[in-house]
């Protein structure tokens, strides 16, 4: 947590909860029904990249039922990054005043979503934390926790983050956040997409909260979890990081 002081925050707002989708056909009723349910006067956002499975005509239907349920259609697969980007620039758009992060697969579970909306009201961001005291993972693979745990550590270490789990992609932005943190300049795709936000909102002095959440494996559909996401990650925090320390070293020295 970077602490802003005495600062005092103003009201949160409408939420728009932004759900990116690829092939996500069996998950997208349910997590939008379950964000209906759980936070009734938040606003959904679907944003499908012309998932082959039909996953954005699912979303249609439902967004023809549902005045508050609304779907940005995307020309292809370009990864979770740009998807978000652009839910992102739909909401601020709109007059949205916070901008939710969620996953369809259920791994983020809505009904914690009122959790994450209370800490914001303290804060500019709220991170959906697995590795905090009272967080965890549910049915998770062996190497997909070491993955993660490893790449919030390296992240933390290499980027000077004082943060936990700063891969986790559940998370609440207030609009002024987004606004204030450089978004046009992030080129990140994968889920260093996730970092790159998280130590932006650091860097330009935002309160950066993190509340624990469960974790839930995905029980349906494909992972998208791939090679190169993680090598993306991991080039672009490392470079991340080397910059940051020669920039400082050649400051000592001028
Ligand atoms: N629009 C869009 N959504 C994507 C893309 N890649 C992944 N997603 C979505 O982003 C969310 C996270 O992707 P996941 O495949 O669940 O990634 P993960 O949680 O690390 O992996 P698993 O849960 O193991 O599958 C899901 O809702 C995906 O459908 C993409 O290229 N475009
Ligand atoms: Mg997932």
């Amino acid at each position: 947590m970077t602490d802003g002081g005495q600062r005092t925050f103003g009201p949160l707002g409408t939420t728009l909860v932004i759900i990116p989708t690829y092939n996500e056909a069996e998950n997208i009723e349910p997590i939008v029904g379950r964000v209906r349910a759980a936070v009734p006067e938040a606003h959904v956002l679907v944003a499908d990249d012309n998932s082959p499975d039909g996953t954005g005509k699912i979303a249609d239907e439902l967004a023809q039922d549902d005045d508050q349920v609304h779907v940005l259609h995307r020309k292809g697969k370009e990864g979770l990054g740009a998807a978000y980007l652009a839910g992102f620039r739909w909401g601020l758009d709109r007059g949205y005043g916070v901008l939710v992060e969620m996953d369809a697969d259920g791994s983020h579970q809505p009904e914690e979503l009122p959790r994450l909306l209370t800490a914001l009201k303290g804060a500019d961001l709220v991170l959906g934390s697995r590795w905090v005291p009272g967080g965890r993972v549910v049915n998770w693979p062996r190497h997909r926790e070491f993955l993660s745990r490893g790449g919030s550590t390296y992240s933390r270490l290499m980027l000077d983050v004082p943060l936990r789990d700063v891969t986790g992609g559940y998370r609440a932005f207030r609009r002024e956040t987004l606004e204030g943190l450089g978004m046009d300049e992030v080129a990140s795709q994968g889920y260093c997409f996730q970092v790159d936000l998280a130590r932006r909102a650091v860097k330009a002095g935002f309160r950066v909260v993190e509340v624990p959440i469960t974790f839930v494996d995905r029980e349906l559909g494909d992972s998208k979890m791939s090679r190169d996401i993680v090598a993306e990650a991991l080039w672009r925090v490392t470079s991340w990081g080397v910059e940051a320390r020669v920039s400082k070293a050649l400051g000592r020295r001028g």
